[in-house]
Parts: C-alpha cells; structure tokens; sequence
C-alpha cells in the first residue's frame, strides 16, 4: 500500500458533507471580492472598428495566412505593450501559412494558480469577422486594458490569449496548449472563452463545463436580471475545446451563430424568432453592422465580472495532504470495505473544513454509501445511496467538520455498495487539513 503525505497548493470545489455527528459547521463570512469596473462599450466597438477597418485594407478579411490576420495580431499587441503586459507572439505553421498567437500576461499573483481568458482573432477569408470573433477577441482586450487601469492585483495570476486559425479546426488554441508543458499547464486553474459574443439576434449561453465558472458567469447576468441558457451548440466548436482536452476548467460565453432562435427565446430575449442568432455567420455581411451593441456590453461586463472574482478570491493555501492510492474492491451489495490513512505529526484537532477527496471508480454510483471515520470511531456520513442515480464513478470532495477529532491517527474512508449489479473499486482518497 503506498501512503504519503506531501504539501500541495490544493484548489478544491469543496461539496458539503452531511454530518452524522458534532456540531454543525462554523460557516465564515464569505470574503468579499473586489468587484469588477464597467467595460465602456464604447470602447470594446472602438477595437471592432479598427478590426474592421484592417480588414478593408487587407482584402476583406482577418483570416489565418493572410495580411489581415497579422495586422489584428500588431493592434491588439500594440496595446497591450502599452498597457504593462508582457506579450509574446507564438508562431506556427497550417495550411501552408504562418499563424500566430499573441499571449498577454499580467505582472503578478500566484502563478501555479493562472486564470486564463481568450478569444480566437481570425476571421473567415469571406469577411471582415466583427461578431465571429472580433466581439470576443474586443471584448476580452478591453477587459485586459481595464485591468491596467485598475492596476489591479489579483491572487491568482492572470493571462489572455488571442488565437490563430480558429476556424481551420482550433489550430492555434491546440498548438498553445500542446506546446505547454505539464507542469505548466497544471498552473492554469482555469480557462475562459470568448467567441462570438455579439450576435444581432442573441441568446445568452453560459458554457456548462466546469461548474465553478459556469456559476461566476451566470452569477452576473442574474445580478442584472438577465436569463441564461446552457450552451449546447458548440460542445469542441471553440478554442475551450484544446484546453478541456487536457483537463483544464473551462467556461464561456455565446450569443449564438447559425441556430435559429426559437419562440421561447424571444419572449425571454426580445429580438426574432424564427431567425438565425447571427444572420451573417461565416458571411460577407459580418461586419460593424453585425453587432447587438446590448449583447455585446453585457457580455463584457460579464468577463471583467468573472476575471475580476476568479482571480481575487482568496487562493487555497497550501494544505497538508494525505493520501492512499491502493486500489480497494468494493463488494457488489455486500460488506463495507475500508481505506485508511496514517495521520502522525499534527498538533491538536482536525479542522471545522476537513476535505475528504475521493476518487471511485463503479458503474451505478447511486449504489454506494460512503463515510468518513475519524480515529475515535466517529462517523461522518458523506454521500447517502441514492436508487436513480446512474452516472459512473464518484469524483468529488467533501468538507467535513472534524474540528472535534484529534488530527492524528488512523482515518478511514468505508465504502458500502447497497444494491445488486454494477461493481466498482475504490482508486483513491485523500484527506487535507
Ligand atoms: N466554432 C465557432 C462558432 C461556434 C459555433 N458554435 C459555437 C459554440 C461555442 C462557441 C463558438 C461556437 C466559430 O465558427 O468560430
Ligand atoms: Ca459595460
Ligand atoms: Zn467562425
Ligand atoms: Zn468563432
């Protein structure tokens, strides 16, 4: 059996355990965030005005291998330098042309916890590209440049990313990521995108991937009373698709492209039903004139809400872990098995937010009951039975109140699988302070 323990920066989405015994839970005050300036959106249209005036002068278009793409690059560059950000260009080669990325870091914050927001900068070679993605690549550069005027200095570190040859398959976004080194991707807590948000026709789609960003966005369109839908059109059709591949949180936002918005969403939206999100998707015609200049303030206000509470909320400081990875059997309907961990060297009792992590491979997880015991024998309840839950494996971390139990001796995590069919094992779990 293989137990350690070792230090770790530890970023937990913590889910409450139902406690079988103590007292409840302390609960803190939660601690305010800063909260995120207005993003004019005078300004985020004044970059879609000379996104598109670089695309009259460059044939029409911003599209990867052509002058118009580079020319976007220097622009959002140029003010970025300006700003205080350190850029660098990243180049490479598809479709027999030179594409370019353009990353923008901010001095500052912890940079093993980086929350990332991006937006792809080229356009399709038969327009100009002002919704589909001048209005996401606009919008998170403004975002960055308030950032700058605030001086802000956030826990977390925060980068931006603009990416080439989006729409020949995510090119530049995949070439980013796989270029990335582990240890370095691992840093990124979190990545944000932002591709088509101004559509003339819109729907508010909040992206359903990692339910800690999702909740920070939609948190901001309920703040101004604005209803959101999940965004199903584009499961893999952005840029949050490269990160997503390689286990990194992901969320975003959509104001639709070629799906037609139905009845329904016009009485909550306002705008036509019956017509496509984005009339000009893809098309000559999406130009400045392509723009609902509501969806697109909203949705900028939205980034710098979310840029703003992701990277000062208080980062998880270093917890004490400690873990076993041997694989336990579970019996299908049968005994309870158990996993241990040898806590030596802590002074007094647990804490009032002890994270139990567990990690439970079973093809019926609604069969299994799961329980935390403490070295005095006490029972926390973590997850009850549940009969119509199907979904494979149990991946998640409870908070315990342990702050009755002594830190040191051995903790156990006891597993009972309650009901016939479907088996599984434990495949790991660990406990931090
Ligand atoms: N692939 C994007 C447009 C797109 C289509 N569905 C979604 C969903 C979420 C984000 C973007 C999109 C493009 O053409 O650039
Ligand atoms: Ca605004
Ligand atoms: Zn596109
Ligand atoms: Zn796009």
């Amino acid at each position: 059996m293989k137990l350690y323990r070792h230090v770790a920066a530890t970023a937990v989405l913590a889910i409450a355990g139902l406690l079988a015994s103590a007292a409840p839970a302390a609960t803190a005050a939660p601690t305010p965030v800063l909260a995120a300036p207005d993003i004019p959106l005078a300004n985020v249209k004044a970059h879609l005005t000379q996104l598109q005036s670089i695309a009259t002068a460059n044939g029409g278009n911003r599209a990867h291998g052509r002058a118009g793409y580079k020319a976007s690059v220097d622009y959002v560059k140029a003010k970025l330098d300006a700003a205080g950000f350190t850029t660098s260009v990243q180049q490479f080669t598809t479709s027999g042309a030179t594409g370019y990325n353009l990353i923008a870091d901010w001095p500052g914050g912890d940079a093993n916890q980086t929350v990332m927001a991006g937006a792809h900068l080229d356009s399709v070679s038969s327009g100009a590209g002002i919704n589909d993605n001048g209005s996401g690549s606009a919008a998170v550069l403004e975002t960055a440049l308030a950032v700058s005027r605030a001086q802000l200095q956030p826990t977390k570190h925060l980068r931006f990313g603009w990416w080439g040859a989006e729409e020949l398959g995510l090119v530049g976004s995949k070439y980013y990521v796989n270029n990335l080194p582990a240890a370095e991707r691992s840093k990124i807590s979190g990545y944000l995108n932002f591709d088509m948000i101004g559509s003339p026709n819109p729907g508010y789609f909040v992206y359903d991937d990692d339910p800690a960003i999702e909740k920070t966005l939609k948190d901001y369109f309920a703040g101004i009373g604005v209803a959101t839908e999940i965004e199903t059109e584009g499961d893999g059709r952005s840029d949050h698709a490269s990160f997503k591949n390689v286990g990194i949180a992901v969320g975003g936002l959509f104001t639709g492209a070629s799906r037609t918005k139905s009845s329904a969403q016009a009485q909550k939206w306002g705008g036509t039903a019956g017509q496509a999100f984005d009339r000009c998707y893809h098309s000559s015609c999406d130009n400045t004139s392509n723009i609902n200049d509501t969806a697109l303030d909203r949705n900028s206000d939205a980034i710098a809400h979310a840029i703003w509470t992701l990277s000062t909320e208080p980062t998880t400081p270093p917890g004490d872990f400690y873990e076993n990875t041997a694989d336990v059997a579970i019996p299908d309907n049968g005994t309870a098995v158990t996993s241990s961990v040898s806590v030596t060297g802590r002074t007094g009792n647990a804490p009032a937010t002890l994270k139990a992590s567990v990690d439970i491979k079973h093809t019926w997880r609604g069969d299994l009951v799961l329980d935390l015991v403490a070295p005095d024998g006490t029972t926390y309840r973590l997850k009850n039975s549940s009969g119509n839950d199907s979904a494979d494996n149990v991946i998640a971390t409870y908070t315990v109140d342990a702050s009755s139990e002594a830190a040191n001796g051995a903790w156990k995590l006891r597993v009972q699988d309650v009901a016939a069919q479907d088996t599984g094992y434990i495949d790991s779990w660990k406990l931090t302070f």
